[in-house]
C-alpha cells in the first residue's frame, strides 16, 4: 500500500495565481549532490567611493556626464537607454508572420545612496524611506505622462543577477504599452475580481496570514511571505494588508512600515548565507494607461538565485526553459528557513 499524498515529499504541481501558469515541486530531490558550477562570492569589503564607479559621487559616467555631489538619492536618465521616448510611433509590421511595432519610452537608473559599499540591508531606516520616496515619485511622475503606460522599478542586484556594478542602485524603465509580466497580472486580477468581486492579492494575503506557513515577515501594514507558487529557492512576495494599487496609494506611515519591511526582509536573505544575497526585485502596481484599475493589488517580487550556500545557485534551463519551472525545496521549508534567521544583521552582531 502507498503513503497518502504528503505535499513535503510527494511530487506534485502547483498553479500561479498571478500570471495562471503551473510549476512542479519535486520535495524528494533536494538530497541530490552537486558537482556543477560554483559562483564566487561577492567581495566582502568594498570602499564607501570608488574612483572608478561611474555611479560615486562626483564621477564622470560612462556617457561623459559628470554626477553631482549627491548625499542622499540621485536620479538619471540612463546613458544607454533600452527605449527612447522619440522614436517614431507606428505598427511596423502586421504580416501573419512577421509582427512588430515601435515601442517608446523612458529609462533612468536610479542610486540609493552615496555610499559605494551600502545595500539596501545595510542602510538606515530614514535612508531606505528616501528610498521609497523617490520610487513612488517616479511612479507618479511618470504614470501622468500620456505616452506611458506601464511604469517597471526594479533592483539587480549582485553579480550572480547580471548587475554591472555594487554600488547601491536600481532601475526605472516605462514604456507605453503594459509589458508581458504585468500584462499576465493584470488579467489573472482583473478575471478574479469579475468572479469573486474582491481583489485577488487581498484575498490571497488573508489566506496566507492564515496559513501561517509561508509567512517570513510581517509588520502592522505589510507581509512577506514565500508564495504558495514560489519557483525561484527563497523569492518572496511582498505585498501591503490594504488595497493599494500603486505605490502612490501609501500614507506617509505605511512607507515607513515599508522601510522597516524591507530592512528586515533584506537582513534575512543576507543572513541566510551569510552573503550580500543576490536578486532581481521589483515592484507590480496599476498600469498606467487611462481608466480604472481597481482589481491591482501593489505588490513587489524578490527573486533570488541562491539555492544552498553563497556560491551554489538555482539554474533555470532544461526543463524549465522547456516545459515548466520546477523546485526542490518547497515554499513552506524556503519560508522556515527564513523565518529562522536573525533579524540583526550578521555584520553587525
Ligand atoms: P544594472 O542595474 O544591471 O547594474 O545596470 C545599470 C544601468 O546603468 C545599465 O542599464 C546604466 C546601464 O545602461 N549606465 C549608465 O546609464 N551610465 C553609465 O555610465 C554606466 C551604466
Ligand atoms: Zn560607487
Amino acid at each position: 500500500m502507498t503513503a497518502p499524498f504528503d505535499p513535503a515529499e510527494h511530487p506534485h504541481r502547483r498553479r500561479n495565481l498571478l500570471t495562471g501558469e503551473w510549476i512542479l515541486v519535486s520535495p524528494h530531490r533536494m538530497k541530490r549532490p552537486w558537482q556543477g558550477q560554483t559562483e564566487t562570492a561577492p567581495p566582502l569589503s568594498l570602499p564607501q567611493y570608488d574612483p572608478s564607479c561611474y555611479l560615486c559621487p562626483g564621477n564622470e559616467r560612462a556617457g561623459g556626464l559628470i554626477n553631482p555631489n549627491y548625499t542622499h538619492t540621485f536620479v538619471f536618465e540612463n546613458d544607454f537607454a533600452a527605449l527612447r521616448a522619440d522614436t517614431p510611433d507606428g505598427t511596423l509590421q502586421t504580416n501573419r508572420f512577421f509582427q512588430s511595432q515601435a515601442e517608446t519610452g523612458i529609462c533612468r537608473v536610479v542610486c540609493f545612496s552615496p555610499r559605494h559599499d551600502l545595500t539596501l540591508a545595510r542602510m538606515d531606516l530614514p535612508d531606505i524611506r528616501r528610498v521609497v520616496d523617490l520610487w513612488t515619485q517616479q511612479v507618479e511622475e511618470l504614470s501622468q505622462r500620456k505616452e506611458i503606460g506601464y511604469v517597471q522599478l526594479f533592483e539587480n542586484r549582485g553579480a550572480m543577477m547580471g548587475s554591472s556594478n555594487p554600488h547601491p542602485h536600481g532601475q526605472v524603465w516605462a514604456t507605453r504599452r503594459i509589458p508581458t509580466e504585468p500584462a499576465k497580472e493584470d488579467r489573472q486580477q482583473r478575471a478574479y475580481l469579475e468572479s469573486q468581486g474582491a481583489p485577488l492579492l487581498l484575498d490571497y494575503l488573508n489566506a496566507e496570514l492564515k496559513a501561517g506557513d509561508r509567512v517570513v515577515v510581517e509588520n502592522e501594514d505589510w507581509a512577506a511571505v514565500v508564495p504558495f507558487w514560489a519557483v525561484w529557492p527563497f523569492e518572496t512576495l511582498l505585498l501591503p494588508r490594504r488595497h493599494c494599487q500603486h505605490l502612490a496609494d501609501l500614507a506617509p506611515e505605511e512607507r515607513d512600515a515599508l522601510s522597516d519591511l524591507l530592512r528586515r526582509l533584506l537582513t534575512i536573505y543576507d543572513n541566510l548565507f551569510e552573503t550580500s544575497f543576490p536578486y532581481s526585485m521589483g515592484w507590480h502596481g496599476k498600469p498606467a494607461t487611462p481608466g480604472d484599475h481597481p482589481h491591482w493589488q501593489l505588490h513587489a517580487h524578490f527573486f533570488p538565485p541562491l539555492l544552498r550556500s553563497s556560491t551554489i545557485r538555482k539554474f533555470m534551463v532544461g526543463y524549465e526553459m522547456l516545459a515548466t519551472p520546477q523546485r526542490d525545496l518547497t515554499a513552506e521549508q524556503a519560508a522556515q528557513r527564513l523565518r529562522m534567521q536573525h533579524q540583526t544583521h550578521y555584520l553587525d552582531r
